[in-house]
């Protein structure tokens, strides 16, 4: 086989937290009187908070100071936390986790790519604190995704290379970053018909497809 391991990105790959980021940023953008919905919410997949943030003030008439934008950052980070905190093991869909069982008894190596600084807290709510062999996340980077520092962070910490390791992506930012640093990638959800992708799936259990 190809791939010896596979690096999942988490949010809208391996749990729905992407709706938790929506309603946290459009509390955010309502209450600044900026108009923001759920189409440019797919920009901001697979984007840092701070980018994440850029793109919502885009449609604003104000300007912003570095100061103002870390507390607005800070803002809809709690509110997140707060919408965070009510996941339990439930929030993993049973397709994701009779699949993550299935690949966990095979030697591929498992792991986390994701931009996110919450990455640790969410995996723990989820049931999922110890399950990855290796973590790479929103704290161990300088260059968020379509940069491809975090996957090639994972691919290093499970000593393969890019070539023998699989992303698993549901952004066009994630899929632009997989391919970057050269690896295949597989694209769910929002990226599934990413052209760039090697594969496309309609649902999680679909990766076994490509490990065959
Ligand atoms: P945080 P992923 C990304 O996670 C999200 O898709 C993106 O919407 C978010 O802005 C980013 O994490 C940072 O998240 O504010 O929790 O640090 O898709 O790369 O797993
Ligand atoms: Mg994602």
């Amino acid at each position: 086989m190809k791939y010896r391991g596979v690096i999942f990105d988490l949010d809208g790959v391996i749990c729905s937290t992407d709706e938790y980021h929506y309603l946290a940023w459009k509390a955010l953008a309502d209450r600044l009187n900026i108009p923001f919905d759920r189409e440019r919410n797919n920009l901001l997949r697979g984007v840092s908070r701070a980018a994440s943030l850029n793109i919502i003030l885009e449609k604003s008439d104000q300007t912003y100071t570095d100061e103002e934008k870390a507390a607005l950052a800070e803002e809809k980070n709690t509110l997140y936390r707060e919408l965070l905190g009510n996941m339990s093991t439930t929030d993993l869909s049973d397709d994701v986790k009779i699949t993550l069982e299935a690949l966990r008894k095979t030697d591929l190596k498992l792991a986390i790519g994701s931009s996110s600084k919450n990455t640790p807290f969410i995996l723990e709510r989820i049931g999922l604190g110890n399950f990855f062999d290796a973590i790479a996340d929103g704290n161990c980077i300088t260059h968020s995704k379509p940069s491809p520092e975090v996957f090639l962070k994972a691919a290093e910490m499970i000593s393969f290379p890019p070539q023998n390791c699989l992303v698993v992506e549901d952004a066009h930012a994630g899929v632009e970053a997989a391919i970057a640093g050269g690896f295949d990638c597989a694209a769910i959800g929002d990226a599934r018909d990413d052209e760039q992708a090697r594969w496309h799936l309609s649902r999680f259990s679909d990766i076994l497809k490509c490990l065959e």
